[in-house]
């Protein structure tokens, strides 16, 4: 009997120890909305209904279409927000200016989630500010049925059948990193003559850009509007969903490499919220939702391991695609943007002379 009783009081201490553990946050979180600043068409709503349904949050999506966007907007004092999704290079200036609040990883255990490749970058060393979200790459899309040739290389992009057929992502370094390669010169330059040379580039392709586009790049392509492009995986991914003729390349000259993560804005007004989301996110099955509505790469591993065993199909689709799943070979020719500094003033000019022209 008395063995009995110590068992039952065993248990009961555990399950209660077990479940402080298993939701770290829940029980303490005294805010009731999170104000989230996200990339357009990136979380999906069950998520934050999950969100929501499980700690009480509402939560308030604002969307960007770049970093430079969101980083302009925080850095003019728009204050409020308490979770945002900056790409590698924007984590690095966030941090550098002091932009972001340490986080409490022992309010984040899905953390130990993630793939050990996708932590401890060069941008944020040690993780002390930002987790994962998605990564991918940037390169050219095509429909194999529109198109009278098939691209290799980014030049091609310039020839005249494509005249008012190319979709573009309306990113300033991306796109104009993608005319530094086209030209043979680093990604990431800062040489004033080389900028000038790549602004002169893409004037000389502005006749076969039929929009600028990087919310939902992936429309035109399905619609057949639009025959190629430089887009983001995911919207290769989409596009490749609807329409099996669309083919997703790193082209000879290199392409984009990037890795997005979730930060907490320094004086964020609910940070208990903010780190819950975060850590929330991170859920395998959370997860799940978003490579299956915004199919980008996931550096989760828990989650491409639950996907598997949960929805085999899609697991095989997902690694069969180029957008999801690059080879070797095409992330071996992928370069990530830099924050390149001073210079920065001049892709910024570079992009507004060329967008204005
Ligand atoms: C989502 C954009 C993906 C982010 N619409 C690219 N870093």
């Amino acid at each position: 009997m008395k063995i009995y009783r110590l068992v039952s009081l065993l248990t009961l201490l555990m399950f209660l120890f077990l479940s402080a553990c298993g939701s770290p946050t829940s029980a303490k979180l005294t805010s009731k909305e999170l104000n989230l600043y996200a990339w357009s068409d990136y979380i999906p709503q069950q998520l934050l209904d999950d969100f929501t349904a499980k700690y009480g949050i509402k939560v308030n999506y604002d969307t960007y279409s770049s970093n430079e966007e969101m980083l302009a907007k925080l850095q003019a004092g728009a204050s409020g927000y308490d979770v945002t999704i900056p790409s590698d290079y924007t984590v690095d200036i966030m941090i550098k200016q002091g932009m972001l609040q340490p986080l409490d990883m022992s309010q984040i255990p899905n953390f130990a989630n993630v793939d050990k490749r996708f932590i401890n970058q060069y941008y944020d060393p040690g993780n002390k500010y930002t987790v994962p979200y998605q990564w991918g790459t940037t390169a050219l899309v095509y429909d194999k049925t529109k198109v009278p040739f098939e691209p290799k290389s980014w030049s091609d992009l310039w020839d005249p059948r494509f005249k008012g057929r190319l979709v573009v992502l309306d990113d300033e370094r991306e796109v104009t990193g993608m005319a530094l390669q086209t030209l043979g010169f680093d990604k990431n330059s800062t040489d004033p003559q080389q900028l000038d040379q790549a602004k002169q580039k893409l004037v000389a392709l502005k006749p076969n850009i039929l929009l600028f586009n990087s919310d939902d790049p992936e429309t035109s392509l399905i619609t057949g509007e639009a025959w190629a492009g430089l887009v983001y995986n995911g919207n290769a991914s989409l596009a490749y969903q609807q329409d099996p003729n669309i083919v997703y390349i790193c082209p000879t000259e290199g392409c984009g490499l990037w890795f997005d993560n979730l930060a907490i804005p320094k004086g964020a007004p609910h940070p208990d919220a903010a780190m819950a989301f975060l850590n929330f996110v991170l859920d395998a099955k959370e997860s799940v939702l978003i490579t299956k509505e915004f199919p980008y790469s996931n550096p989760n591993a828990a989650a491409l391991d639950y996907l598997k065993t949960s929805d085999p199909t899609t697991y095989d689709a997902y690694m069969a695609f180029a957008g999801t799943n690059p080879s070797a070979d095409f992330l071996a020719h992928a370069v990530g943007v830099k924050d390149v500094g001073d210079a920065t003033k001049l892709y910024d000019q570079l992009w507004t002379d060329f967008k204005g022209q």
